[in-house]
């Protein structure tokens, strides 16, 4: 890690109340839009992490409503987690507080940093290794929305407006295909023209939610397997991460964009897209779990709906991650030249094959709606 970096993480880790003596902090995880940094402390010889995260400004231009809109989100899950027999310093995120008492640091530079407790003995996949994981993830994303079911949505700061409003970002991608500002458009002509050709599938949610047919829950919006924690030794679900994006939404995007993510058959930036596809086995495990989770409180609306859901959260990240190619890579973290655009192409692989297997995927809604739903 270059020296100015470890001296603004260790000036930033120094703020907040701590674990014991500072050892080391080092870079950690996948995630594509926050810095996010373990930190080891040694206490009566014991080690001791914690997760700081460098919060992206320019994705949440209001970091302190992210941070109220964490404080209560968890505070309501805590308390239900209890009541429920479970253990709330491990089942949900835990905000660790600067020593005066806030639940933020704001630095000199004008950046904003936060720190968790770490999730012990548990790990988030950025692949399903075990179908059990997927799940179990399942259950505890479903799980997740049953807890927040009355927590009061209008108190909740909408950290991204329109974040899932996939006919926004239709026009958006539009306009970034117009504007060509990094002059790649004439290179992804076959990428642009995969998203023209589907205008009404971007379309399709915003639609039914014109029409007031589907109902808004506070949901998670970013329900990826790498945003859950699975207990090494339960092999449960044990902790939902990742609450920036906590807001009034769809059901069946929470349900969509697991099964983009979680039922590929491949890494989200896979190059060789011979390995992608859209699993059924995961797909039907995934469709058990989230039912199993809800508990009963889906309509059979959203039931009917949840392939659709699949197929929109997967085209919409698609198209966003080709708008971001288009502009200069810009939002998404990337590790490697064309990184966007590799992931791009493996969401609209994924897009194709759900449209090839859609009989089979509402056969999977159909047998499970009426077991569960
Ligand atoms: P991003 O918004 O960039 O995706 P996340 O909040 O998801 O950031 O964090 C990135 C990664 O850090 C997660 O995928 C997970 O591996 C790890 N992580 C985050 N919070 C915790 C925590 N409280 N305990 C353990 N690991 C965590
Ligand atoms: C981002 O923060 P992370 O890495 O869990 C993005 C999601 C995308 C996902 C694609 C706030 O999720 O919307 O679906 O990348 N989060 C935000 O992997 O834009
Ligand atoms: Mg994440």
């Amino acid at each position: 890690m270059e020296k100015n970096k470890k001296v603004q993480i260790e000036r930033a880790a120094g703020q907040f109340e701590e674990s014991g003596l500072f050892v080391d902090a080092r870079p950690y995880g996948n995630g594509h839009i926050n810095e996010t940094y373990i930190l080891t402390y040694e206490e009566s010889g014991k080690k001791i992490n914690t997760i700081l995260q460098k919060i992206n400004k320019k994705v949440f231009p209001k970091p302190e409503e992210v941070m109220e809109n964490i404080a209560n989100v968890t505070a309501h899950l805590k308390k239900k987690i209890a009541v429920n027999g479970g253990d709330p310093a491990r089942e949900t995120l835990n905000i660790i507080p600067t020593k005066d008492g806030k639940n933020y640091y704001l630095d000199d530079n004008g950046e904003y940093w936060r720190e968790y407790v770490f999730v012990t003995n548990a790990t988030s996949y950025d692949v399903v290794k075990d179908k059990n994981d997927f799940y179990q993830s399942a259950v505890s994303f479903g799980n997740f929305q049953c807890l927040l079911a009355d927590f009061p949505a209008e108190t909740l700061h909408e950290t991204i407006p329109q974040f899932h409003d996939t006919r926004k970002r239709f026009a958006d991608f539009r306009k970034a295909v117009e504007e060509d500002i990094a002059g790649r458009a004439a290179e992804v002509q076959e990428e642009i023209q995969f998203v023209l050709d589907r205008e009404n599938v971007a379309n399709y949610f915003s639609e039914i939610l014109d029409k007031k047919e589907l109902p808004l829950r506070v949901t998670h919006n970013d329900t990826k397997l790498n945003n859950i924690m699975i207990d090494n030794e339960t092999g449960k679900g044990i902790c939902v991460i990742d609450l920036d994006t906590v807001m009034p939404g769809l059901a069946v995007f929470d349900f969509g964009d697991s099964i983009r993510f979680g039922a590929s058959t491949a890494a989200e930036d896979e190059k060789d897209l011979s390995k992608v596809s859209c699993s059924m086995e995961l797909f039907e495990c995934y469709v058990k779990g989230f039912l199993e989770g809800c508990n009963g409180r889906l309509t059979s609306k959203e039931v009917a709906l949840m392939p659709m859901g699949a197929k929109v959260m997967t085209f919409e990240c698609g198209m966003r991650f080709l708008t971001d190619y288009l502009q200069g890579d810009v939002y998404f973290k990337i590790h490697r030249k064309e990184h966007n655009l590799d992931r791009c192409r493996t969401q609209f692989a994924l897009v194709a094959d759900m449209e090839r297997k859609w009989d089979q995927m509402t056969a999977v809604i159909r047998k499970y709606a009426n077991e569960i739903g």
